[in-house]
């Protein structure tokens, strides 16, 4: 069976590139795979988070897979901590992981910054976990930003040494889906880095809580150029802006680019429709798309937050039948490691 399993960590701010690169590309999934989607709350705690806060987050994340169309009755929806298989199984990983492996992770290096000798033990050995994450439930397809494709491929390393290790043919080697248009999306105030939740600046993003006059303000105030806007005669034959040309203007192309993604449409489409166009214009059309397509998800998320218990039900559900798949399967690795269970 084709299984699928991807997380969002509760750590607050959840933002356009969560959803358009993440939690939007998780509902047509649905459809064809058997899916698990978890709120990664052991994750979050990798750096620091206010315990009220954390459970808030925690909600907040769920409410915005129900509200973005996730069936909690086709898919599972839980939060990390309520199923002990993630921590045991990244324990054994911990183990079947190299240090050289870890030290290469660039996310380690971004997150920890000059402070490496300050960071937690948790937020270096945080891919472990994520291929526990994955592996607890013998998970075949991860859908993620390009941001998280060198995490997938250190749980690949994991699995194929696990299996060399121990002589099995145990964990399935999973594939990465990066889907949709906007696998990274760029901060609004630096198109050079990708839009993130932990941003001190809250222009640099989009929240998928924002009403419609925040919405409006912060495309207003996003960084641009000076320049008028590119015609379709940019892109190469596969119909894709050439690196070279985005990279000199990256603050417009990551415009266009989350204009193409929430319209549904490609680039040439966008590109012809603007050519020419000042920012104002274009900045104009942007929100008014942003609003008409995140405005009843956060209206839905707002509603959903009112109503802690109901969310509360969906996670205990999911985490009772995540628990269903997860301990047959950590049984049977502790087997194969060596651990006796009178
Ligand atoms: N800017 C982005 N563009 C496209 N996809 C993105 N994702 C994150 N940022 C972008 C995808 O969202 C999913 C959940 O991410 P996460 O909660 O695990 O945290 P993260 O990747 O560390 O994202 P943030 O929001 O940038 O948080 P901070 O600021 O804490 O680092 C993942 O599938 C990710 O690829």
């Amino acid at each position: 069976m084709k299984r699928i399993f991807s997380g969002v960590q509760p750590t607050g701010n959840l933002h356009l590139g969560n959803y358009l690169g993440a939690i939007r590309n998780f509902v047509p999934l649905q459809d064809e795979y058997d899916c698990i989607y978890c709120v990664v709350d052991l994750h979050a705690i990798t750096v620091w988070q206010d315990p009220a806060v954390l459970k808030a987050n925690t909600r907040e994340v769920a409410a915005a897979y129900l509200a973005a169309g996730i069936d909690p009755k086709r898919c599972i929806i839980f939060n990390q901590s309520q199923v002990a298989a993630h921590a045991e199984l990244a324990w054994i990983f911990n183990c079947v992981a190299r240090l050289g492996w870890l030290n290469r992770m660039t996310q380690f290096k971004e997150k920890a910054g000059k402070h490496r000798e300050n960071a937690s033990v948790g937020l270096y050995a945080y891919p472990s976990l994520m291929a526990a994450d994955i592996l607890a439930y013998k998970a075949t397809h991860v859908p993620v930003g390009e941001d998280q494709k060198q995490h997938l491929e250190l749980t690949r390393d994991i699995a194929q040494k696990f299996n060399s290790d121990f002589g099995v043919a145990y964990f399935p080697l999973l594939e990465p889906l990066i889907l949709g248009t906007a696998t990274r999306v760029m901060s609004l105030r630096d198109g050079t880095k990708k839009m993130s939740k932990s941003d001190p600046s809250d222009y640099s993003r989009i929240t998928m809580t924002d009403d419609a006059d925040a919405i409006a303000k912060k495309f207003r105030k996003a960084t641009s150029d000076a320049e008028l806007l590119p015609g379709p005669e940019v892109l190469d034959d596969s119909g894709a802006v050439p690196e070279a040309i985005r990279q000199a203007r990256p603050e417009a192309y990551n415009l266009l680019a989350i204009y193409a993604a929430l319209a549904d449409k490609p680039m040439a489409d966008v590109l012809t429709e603007f050519a020419g166009a000042q920012f104002s214009k274009f900045k104009g059309a942007l929100s008014d798309l942003a609003v008409a397509r995140l405005g009843p998800i956060g209206a839905e998320m707002k509603r959903l937050s009112d109503d802690p218990g109901a969310v509360d039900a969906v996670l205990r559900d999911g985490a009772q039948r995540a628990r269903a798949i997860a301990e047959p399967i950590l049984a049977e690795v502790y087997d194969i490691v060596g651990f006796l269970r009178p």
